[in-house]
């Protein structure tokens, strides 16, 4: 069973709602960008009000203070962990890199959840979350294909990339990723 795992895909494709449902099954950390940053964000840490108005526009946070948070959290005692929307650049992938060889915990797999651009529109839009307004939905996405999207072949020339259909219902999803786990 693969223990150190990665998931990639464009806003809303449900990294984060499949990350927490696998690691719910297998006491794996949830390492969430997104969530440790909200989360400065609702204690108004320094941090937290470092990112506010950075994230409410959709764009990408310093890849330095990212860098922070992941390593302090892959640092805590684990059974394994899921990064989710971690990296999301090719210099965020080489820190990530050099942090896992340091800690001896080589990425085994990279799920990337696939959808069309509509739907995922449409679920933001129904999530309704600070940033998600058509607006920023926008620039998120124009940065995800600019930015994150090249990640993708990354991973596939390290052969590391598994393909999942993220337009499917929640369960299906996520039979698929335990199957390319086991
Ligand atoms: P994130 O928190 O990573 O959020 P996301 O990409 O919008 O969403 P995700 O793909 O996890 O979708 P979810 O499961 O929630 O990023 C937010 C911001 O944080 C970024 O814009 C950036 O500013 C900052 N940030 C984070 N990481 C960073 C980094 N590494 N570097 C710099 N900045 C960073 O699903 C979305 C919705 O769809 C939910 O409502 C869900 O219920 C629904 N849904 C999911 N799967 C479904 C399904 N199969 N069918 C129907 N609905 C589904």
């Amino acid at each position: 069973m693969k223990k150190h795992l990665l998931f990639l895909g464009a806003p809303g494709a449900g990294k984060g709602t499949q990350a927490q449902c696998i690691s719910k099954d297998n006491a794996y950390l949830h390492l969430s960008t997104g969530d440790l940053l909200r989360k400065e964000i609702e204690m108004n840490t320094n941090l937290g009000k470092k990112v506010k108005d950075i994230m409410n526009n959709g764009e990408l946070v310093n890849d330095d203070l990212v860098l922070e948070i992941v390593k302090k959290n892959l640092e805590k005692d684990n059974k394994g962990w899921i990064l989710d929307g971690y990296p999301r650049n090719l210099s965020q992938a080489n820190s990530l890199n050099e942090v896992l060889n340091k800690i001896n915990q080589p990425l085994e797999v990279v799920f990337y959840l696939d959808i069309p651009e509509d739907v995922l529109i449409d679920r933001l839009l129904l999530r309704g979350r600070k940033d998600d307004n058509k607006e920023t939905i926008k620039t998120r996405l124009k940065i995800y294909k600019d930015t994150t999207e090249p990640l993708i072949q990354y991973f596939k020339d390290l052969s590391l990339l598994e393909y999942i259909d993220a337009n499917r219902d929640l369960k299906t999803i996520s039979d698929d990723i335990r199957q390319k786990m086991a």
